[in-house]
């Protein structure tokens, strides 16, 4: 029997709960959570294992990132091989073959000539990486006064100070206004209920929002600006799919001012939307890319920057020779674990073709066909997809943003689907490797929790 039969034949059966007290859960309502625990405790392929020894079947692949599904053996195996021969090496000054390697297999797959990788520990790493390579670049070109960012609203780009400040959720940022950066402003966010409900893939509206970039220039003056940054796909705010064009004419007025285009792949990134990048599918290429999550199957800790060729070779071409040409970096840049893992689940990837399978098996039809068919389901305001995304909006319980939502999570967790929620829309995002009969999974089980909530 192979891991995945020994767990439906309940193998791993019900375990006992640990003490939950001394853990500070994130993203979390702790004490909710401490009174009904939902505690996962093992996964293979397709599916969890809940503490109460119920198979799960996983619509979020773990949180946007284990695309190949769970405990694949090849990067067990390789994990398991770096810990044996050398567990940590110092990234600075020092190099181990490793990393290298794990960069060259993914400059395969760069977008353009993104072709230098810089590694980080998560996409928030990989955002403040991507600003600071932005100043670092402009400072080395002579034009040191672009220090502006413009993020947009409605973007999320991690937890740090500095993702934060591009980000635009309102929730993620209140508290932490003191610490901002303080040279940042915000491009509108590209979705409307009156013109883009119901949408399949991208909205035919929109294209002109990016048309805001241009009065952004005007206002502040490209001088003085570094770097746009957006989701080329906006995922955690409720899966905002971007309109048809509207990434090109960013990508446009970019390049007409000298500022560079920052895409955050942390989601879209690895196969999700059918091609290794959003910006294949959406065939338009940034200066800059962060990815985390899926680059190693989420198997231990990584991020991943890609630049432009030219980016590095200014920077690093701008410092005398025999000094340090760029003050960033981790303890955990390039961690043995961690790219031994990436290896291995890009060998995966690129054997199996699972970047690019999405679009190719027409799995992404059918999965818009399953999605939409939740139309005249109770409660559905809207639905969005591309790829293997969708988001299900709900219409809000006045005074009570969040919480039909919330219900419905632990509905589907109870019927044996793991969805994510971000306001009132279910988020779905599972692995890459899905079969069609899951898809219906899925879409049933969420047919059944909304019909049961209130
Ligand atoms: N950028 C984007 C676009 C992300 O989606 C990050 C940066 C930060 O990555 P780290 O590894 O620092 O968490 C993310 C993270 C959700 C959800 O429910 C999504 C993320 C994180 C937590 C929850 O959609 N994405």
């Amino acid at each position: 029997m192979d891991q995945t039969e020994l767990m439906r034949a309940g193998r791993h059966g019900a375990v006992d709960l640990p003490n939950l007290d001394a853990l500070w859960m994130p993203f979390t309502a702790n004490r909710d959570f401490k009174t009904a625990p939902r505690m996962l405790v093992s996964a293979q392929g397709m599916h969890y294992r809940s503490h109460d020894g119920r198979e799960i079947l996983d619509g979020v692949a773990g949180l946007w990132c284990v695309n190949a599904g769970h405990g694949r053996e090849e990067i067990v195996e390789a994990i398991a091989r770096q810990a044996r021969e050398m567990d940590y090496a110092p990234p600075f000054q020092m190099g181990h073959p490793v990393q290298f390697e794990a960069a060259d297999l993914l400059a395969k797959i760069a977008p353009g000539d993104l072709t230098k990788i810089f590694f980080t520990n998560s996409g928030s790493e990989s955002v403040d990486t991507a600003l600071k390579i932005a100043l670092a670049y402009h400072r080395a070109r002579g034009e040191g006064t672009r220090t502006m960012f413009i993020g947009r609203e409605r973007g999320y780009h991690g937890v740090g100070f500095g993702g934060i400040s591009v980000g635009g959720m309102v929730a993620n940022r209140k508290v932490f206004r003191g610490g901002m950066l303080p040279n940042v402003d915000h491009l509108p966010h590209t979705y409307s209920a009156e013109h883009q409900a119901f949408s399949r893939g991208q909205p035919e509206w929109g294209a002109h929002l990016a048309d805001d970039l241009e009065r952004l220039v005007q206002l502040h003056d490209a001088s003085n600006i570094a770097a746009v940054i957006v989701e080329p796909m906006a995922g955690s705010t409720g899966v905002l799919v971007p309109p048809k064009g509207y990434l090109d004419k960013l990508r446009a007025i970019c390049s007409k001012y000298g500022i560079l285009l920052i895409f955050d792949e942390v989601i879209s990134g690895y196969g999700r939307l059918g091609t290794p990048f959003a910006a294949q599918r959406f065939k338009v290429t940034p200066d800059i890319m962060t990815t985390a999550k899926a680059v190693n199957n989420a198997a231990v800790p990584l991020g991943a920057v890609f630049v432009r060729e030219g980016i590095y070779d200014t920077v690093v071409n701008g410092a005398p020779s025999g000094a340090v040409e760029f003050f960033h970096g981790y303890t955990y840049s390039g961690h043995p674990l961690a790219v031994a893992a990436a290896v291995a689940a890009q060998n995966i990837y690129a054997r199996d073709g699972l970047l690019t399978r999405v679009a190719r098996e027409g799995l992404d039809t059918d999965w818009e066909e399953a999605m939409h068919g939740l139309r005249d389901a109770p409660h559905v305001k809207d639905i969005r997809n591309l790829g293997l995304v969708a988001g299900i909006e709900l219409h809000s319980r006045p005074e009570a943003v969040g919480k039909r939502a919330f219900e419905t999570f632990l509905k589907c967790y109870e019927l044996g689907v793991l969805v994510r929620y971000t306001g009132d829309t279910i988020a779905l995002s599972p692995p890459l490797i899905i079969e069609r009969g899951q898809i219906d999974q899925i879409a049933d089980t969420l047919r059944r929790a909304l019909s049961s909530v209130q």
